[in-house]
Formats: structure tokens, C-alpha cells, sequence
């Protein structure tokens, strides 16, 4: 990898992939087995089709302390029971390293949650930038059923992931649509002792 430094474009309104992309994840329903509050609605869309839920296209650097990688992250349309199509969430296993999000096109939400159990939900619009404080688990839901929401990140070289988490306990806050729009709720499902987290 080249220690130039280098420049790429970012996708405009309709489009998703950055200039530059060395790398390109598709995460589809079955990777998110266990996530979703309906389980039946889950496994009856997975038996039709292994729906793409969202995709990220990352500008690769060495995972050092100093780096930044960076990317797109494209969380698609749609809903599973009445929960909005999301990403995973992750810790960063360097848990003391900060991530920004930059919302490109589209509307939705990031939910976040430090391990003492505080909670966040902040509001992604076109334009809005998103400082995700060191601490902090993330997770990019999609709230608008027409478009993508597609977001710009920076995190640091060295933050890692600590999906295991999240896939144990959950979020404790889970954002469902109503016929008013989404609606932040306690997750019933969420799988620690409260105030233990
Ligand atoms: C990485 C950063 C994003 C997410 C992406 C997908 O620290 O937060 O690149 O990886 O939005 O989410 P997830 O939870 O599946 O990694
Ligand atoms: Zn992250």
C-alpha cells in the first residue's frame, strides 16, 4: 500500500460507490440471523430471497495506529416485520477510538450505546455530520422505505471490531416504523441485566 498521499470522489445524490474502493462488502438477511425483533417475518423473506440489506465500500489503509480508513456505507431500503433494514453495530475493539459519519443522500438514524448502558439515537439527513465519541457502539438504520442512506465514515487504522456484543445482548434501543414515521423504543428482546452493561 502506498504511503502517498492520494485523492477519490464521493458518490453524489443516486449513486453509492466511491472513485477509489478497494474493498466491497454485501451483508444480505442471513448474515443478520438473531437482529431482527420478528422473527417470523425474518425467516418467511429469507425462505423468498436472501435480500441485500447494505453494502460498504471501504478505501483500505494499514490497521495502525495513525491511519484512517475510511469509506461508503449504503444501508438499503426496507423492512423486516416492521424494523427498519440496519447494519450489525459493532463496538470498536480499541474501544477508546472515535468514528465521524458524514450523510451523503438519504434519511435514518445511527443508535449508539457506551457499555454503562447509555443510550443515543441521532438524526441523519443529507449534510449531517455525526461524531460517534470514543466508547460508543454504532449502528446505521435506514428510516426512509424509498431510498438509501448512504454515509461517508472515518475511523481510526487500529479501532478493530468487536461484533460479539451486539450479537449477544443486542441494542437496548430499537427504532420501528409506525404509521407516524420511526419510533425509538426499549428493546424488548435486548438480552443483558439492565444497569450490568
Ligand atoms: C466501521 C464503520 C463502518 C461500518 C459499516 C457497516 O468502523 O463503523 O464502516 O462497518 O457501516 O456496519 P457494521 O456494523 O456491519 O460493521
Ligand atoms: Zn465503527
Amino acid at each position: 500500500m502506498s504511503d502517498k498521499p492520494f485523492t477519490f470522489t464521493l458518490p453524489g445524490t443516486g449513486e453509492i460507490r466511491p472513485s477509489r474502493c478497494d474493498s466491497h462488502i454485501e451483508r444480505c438477511l442471513t448474515s443478520m440471523r438473531g437482529m431482527f425483533q420478528d422473527e417470523k417475518a425474518y425467516e418467511a423473506m429469507l425462505a423468498v430471497e436472501d435480500k441485500l440489506l447494505y453494502e460498504v465500500f471501504e478505501i483500505r489503509r494499514p490497521e495502525a495506529v495513525g491511519e484512517l480508513i475510511s469509506g461508503i456505507s449504503v444501508v438499503h431500503p426496507g423492512l423486516v416485520g416492521n424494523e427498519y433494514y440496519m447494519t450489525k453495530g459493532h463496538f470498536h475493539s480499541v474501544l477508546a477510538t472515535a468514528e465521524i459519519y458524514y450523510c451523503i443522500s438519504g434519511s435514518g438514524c445511527m443508535v449508539m450505546e457506551n457499555p454503562e448502558g447509555e443510550c443515543d439515537v441521532e438524526w441523519f439527513h443529507p449534510g449531517t455530520v455525526l461524531y460517534v465519541a470514543p466508547r460508543w457502539a454504532h449502528r446505521s438504520v435506514n428510516t426512509d422505505l424509498d431510498h438509501d442512506l448512504v454515509t461517508y465514515f472515518v475511523y481510526s487504522g487500529n479501532a478493530g471490531h468487536d461484533y460479539k456484543t451486539i450479537e449477544t445482548y443486542g441494542f437496548h434501543q430499537i427504532v420501528m416504523h409506525s404509521d407516524k414515521g420511526p419510533v425509538v423504543q426499549d428493546n424488548p428482546r435486548w438480552k443483558g441485566v439492565r444497569g450490568a452493561m
